[in-house]
């Protein structure tokens, strides 16, 4: 049997059972494990947080993107964001206050997952530390019970980013139906941001219009420091991209 079509061409074409099989070593044998990477105020590049990113050491799922597509196949995501949350929940319960708020990518439809608000998980503790952030790139349209949900999280301490906006789908025009705290710009609005006065337009609106709701802005997968001068002077907020760090594994503070 062939891999799905529209499949990475590096996915192995493994059966159901096999790939069950190495999804649970990944898991057992702690494979899966979580990156921060910094995000910075834009003016002083003092650090505001860290966005939590999903990597893998395993030997066959050798990468993110095949645990996703594994967890995906095998009707596990809930399982997968649930390790995931914990994991970054047993990181940062252990970090200082100096290292800000943590940046944690929920996928929409884990939105609704009891784990993210019973009292007995890692990341409900720390939910005052935390930012949930929901793609941009599915719609958020449409799914009954998002602003009451999104209400309860708020209350627990949460905050809520969008995430990827301008990226892939998203329809500029349409900013978001979620009440949001932060908005993270796609990178693909960042990329070559100084040479693209288009670009520039969109992000300025953008800025102006969350602005107006106090929602703060984060440019995401900045490589340059023109791209950075540029977000900065647009009014975008806070920096996140390879120019200040690459995600990393998770720091150890002093005690
Ligand atoms: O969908 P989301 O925005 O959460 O994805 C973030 C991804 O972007 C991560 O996989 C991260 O490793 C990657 N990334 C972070 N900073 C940069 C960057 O400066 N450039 C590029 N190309 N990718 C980045
Ligand atoms: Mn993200």
């Amino acid at each position: 049997m062939g891999a799905p079509a529209g499949s990475p061409p590096d996915t192995p074409e493994m059966g159901l059972a096999e790939l069950e099989v190495a999804f649970d070593r990944a898991i057992k044998q702690n494979h899966i494990w979580m990156a921060f990477q910094p995000i910075v105020h834009a003016k002083q590049h003092a650090l505001f947080g860290y966005e939590a990113l999903m990597r893998s050491r395993d030997p066959q799922l050798t990468h993110v993107g095949l645990i996703l597509d594994a967890a995906d196949r095998l009707e596990r995501t809930t399982q997968l964001g649930r390790l995931a949350r914990a994991q970054v929940a047993t990181e940062f319960a252990k970090a200082s206050a100096e290292r800000g708020l943590v940046f944690v990518n929920l996928h929409v439809r884990d939105l609704f997952d009891p784990t993210l608000t019973s009292p007995f998980t890692g990341l409900t503790r720390i939910a005052r530390r935390v930012v949930l952030e929901i793609t941009e790139r599915s719609s958020l349209e449409g799914i009954d019970g998002l602003a009451d949900r999104v209400a309860e999280l708020r209350e627990i301490g949460y905050a809520i980013a969008v995430d990827d906006l301008g990226g892939g789908h998203a329809r500029m025009g349409h900013l978001t139906p979620l009440d949001t705290d932060f908005v993270k710009l796609d990178m693909s609005l960042v990329r070559d941001l100084d040479s693209h006065p288009v670009k520039q337009r969109l992000v300025s609106s953008v800025v102006s219009l969350c602005r107006e709701s106090g929602v703060r802005v984060i440019g995401e997968g900045v490589e340059t420091k023109a791209e950075a001068e540029v977000l900065t002077d647009l009014g975008c907020d806070y920096l996140q991209g390879y120019l200040i760090a690459r995600p990393g594994p998770p720091f150890v503070d002093p005690v």
